[in-house]
């Protein structure tokens, strides 16, 4: 699991006393440093769906303790742990931490607790939390420790990655600054370094080396010289996804032509533009220039998610989110296993928040099982791993496919081993298929040339792929409250459990109209609460989840002015 990280400590017959030596010593260094990063006195937060994540003039504090964090668990561990510091899709005011396990997963739940009291213990109180996480995770001070950083564009994140990197030395942990990265890039590293290159090479070179062998395989076949096929524009949300596609370009120029937008030159990160501001307004990113039927996509501002659109030759805008990213993946995942007669299930994983057309059309007419979980990849992500073929996505397009080993080794040797020619080349489109995904995390970069790879392969326009079925009209809107936390949700978050009466009074509202669904949340990332709702047209998606606002503004004590169109 572990890299040699050499010079591995004896066994010494006074183990405990060393370990009491160290903890002296390191924690008067660890005090000394942390005055250095002082915690706003009273400043609360809390590891969520995507790990701290706040203005960044409040976050000095939690990179240093996140830092030190990072290596309790690599010494529990015994394997390199990533620290990515990224607001991701937020305001380029906003930044944020998250730590990244060894599998490349994210961090595990219980020391997302101990990351939470970490954070937020005030300075005099830190060496405790900090001796009472040694002591509940049974941390071995005695093992070596490795942490990888990278880091988005914010101006904020230099200087913040400088602070984990502290927090790192402080405890004696060895580290390797990977510096810009984006977060799925980050992921990738720390799986290689734990599974000693087996998953790739542990450099961005050796990241983009990988997928674009995978997806020149895949394009390189003769029927896939269609013209039309080969470009691609891209808004790379004035983020991290512009470097690094502009780094791969030269890669792939044989089998796809991106033509970069919002390149960061000149706008601002997330403004008016990446997959979050597009799935959310419904419209296309400001700085793009679309002809009607081009083929667009959007990356979000640390290139983990992605979301597809174009104009019709009417003008009018079409979206096609993560649901019809997992519709499109798992059709052809389906295919090439009836071609290659091969029976690994395949599941599908998505949240209350994908479109219900998309839930219908995959579980009627595709036939495969889908099932619901709570908001945050993470949990989409452990889901997937029940199966042989995972795919999971949320509609905002987070997401990626994830291959059992027992699968992966019999794709691998069905791509060997096969005589009949039709069913080897089938086996040999999967096997490249699956090295083309990120299985550490959603990966906009990994996303796009899975996609792009499909839609040639099986001679799909954005059209035609748009077409497999209809989203249902849909809003999301955000109600602010005094306390979020007083909304507890079940039956992965798609019911209310408190505040009482709340559920009752969403029921009724859906009754009133066709195909509707609605659901509320508290959001992991934002001081907000969530209301989505569909229906079988715009205008009633919107009033009722105008509707629902108003019922979460009125028992959830809603503040500020009541939700508009009352
Ligand atoms: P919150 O703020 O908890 O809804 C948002 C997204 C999640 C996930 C995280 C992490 C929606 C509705 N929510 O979480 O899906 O991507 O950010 O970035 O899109
Ligand atoms: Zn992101």
């Amino acid at each position: 699991m572990r890299e040699d990280l050499g010079g591995q400590s004896a066994v010494c017959p006074w183990t405990t006393q060393v370990g009491e030596d160290l903890l002296d010593m390191d924690l008067h260094a660890i005090t000394a440093h942390s005055a250095l990063h002082a915690k706003p006195s009273g400043l609360v937060l809390q590891y969520g769906t995507a790990g701290f994540r706040t203005k960044a003039e409040h976050l000095d504090h939690v990179m240093y303790r996140m830092g030190l964090l990072a290596v309790l668990r690599s010494k529990q561990t015994k394997s390199t742990i990533g620290v990515m510091v990224t607001a991701s899709h937020n305001p380029e005011e906003d930044n944020g931490v998250k730590l990244v396990d060894p599998l490349g997963e994210m961090l595990a739940p219980s020391w997302e607790e101990h990351a939470t009291s970490l954070a937020n213990a005030e300075e005099q109180d830190l060496p405790g939390v900090l001796m009472d996480i040694i002591v509940k995770a049974a941390v071995d001070l005695q093992q070596d420790a490795f942490v990888v950083i990278g880091r988005d564009t914010r101006l904020s994140s230099e200087k913040l990655s400088q602070s984990v990197i502290d927090g790192v030395t402080v405890l004696e942990g060895q580290f390797h600054d990977y510096g810009l990265v984006t977060t799925p890039q980050l992921h990738y590293m720390v799986y290689c370094r734990n599974t000693s290159g087996q998953y790739g090479e542990a450099t961005v070179e050796g990241y983009y080396q990988k997928l674009s062998k995978a997806f020149m395989e895949l394009t390189k076949q003769p029927f896939c010289s269609e013209e039309e096929y080969r470009s691609l524009k891209v808004d790379c949300a004035n983020g991290i996804g512009a470097l690094k596609l502009k780094e791969m370009e030269h890669y792939i120029s044989q089998g796809l032509s991106v033509q970069l937008f919002n390149d960061g030159t000149k706008g601002k990160l997330n403004h008016l533009c990446g997959a979050d501001f597009v799935k959310s307004h419904q419209k296309p990113p400001q700085g793009i220039e679309m002809k009607s039927n081009e083929r667009c996509c959007s990356f979000d501002g640390d290139a983990d998610r992605i979301v597809y659109y174009y104009l019709d030759v009417d003008g009018h805008f079409h979206l096609i989110d993560g649901d019809k990213i997992a519709t499109l993946i798992s059709r052809f995942l389906k295919e090439l296993l009836l071609e290659i007669g091969e029976s690994l299930n395949i599941g599908v994983v998505q949240t209350a928040y994908a479109n219900g057309s998309s839930t219908r059309y995959l579980e009627e007419v595709m036939k495969v099982p889908v099932y619901c979980t709570k908001t945050g990849v993470k949990h989409l992500h452990h889901k997937a791993q029940e199966f042989d073929i995972g795919v999971y996505f949320e509609a905002n397009g987070h997401g990626t496919v994830l291959f059992s080993k027992a699968a992966e080794t019999k794709i691998r040797q069905l791509a060997k081993e096969l005589e009949d020619e039709k069913r080897k080349a089938a086996a040999k489109t999967l096997e490249n298929i699956l090295d083309l995904f990120n299985q550490t995390a959603g990966d906009a970069i990994s996303d796009m040339l899975v996609i792009e790879a499909i839609l040639t392969l099986k001679d799909l326009t954005i059209q035609q792929w748009d077409a497999l079925y209809t989203d249902l009209p849909n809003r999301q809107l955000k109600v602010k409250v005094a306390d979020r936390q007083v909304i507890s949700t079940t039956d992965a978050e798609r019911q209310v459990v408190t505040p009482p009466g709340l559920q009752e009074a969403i029921s009724d509202l859906v009754k009133k109209h066709k195909l509707s669904r609605a659901f509320v949340r508290p959001s992991g990332t934002e001081d907000i609460v969530r209301v989505y709702a569909e229906a079988d047209s715009q205008e009633n998606a919107d009033s009722l989840a105008r509707a629902v606002s108003l019922a979460v503004f009125e028992l959830a004590g809603g503040v500020g002015e009541a939700p508009p169109g009352f």
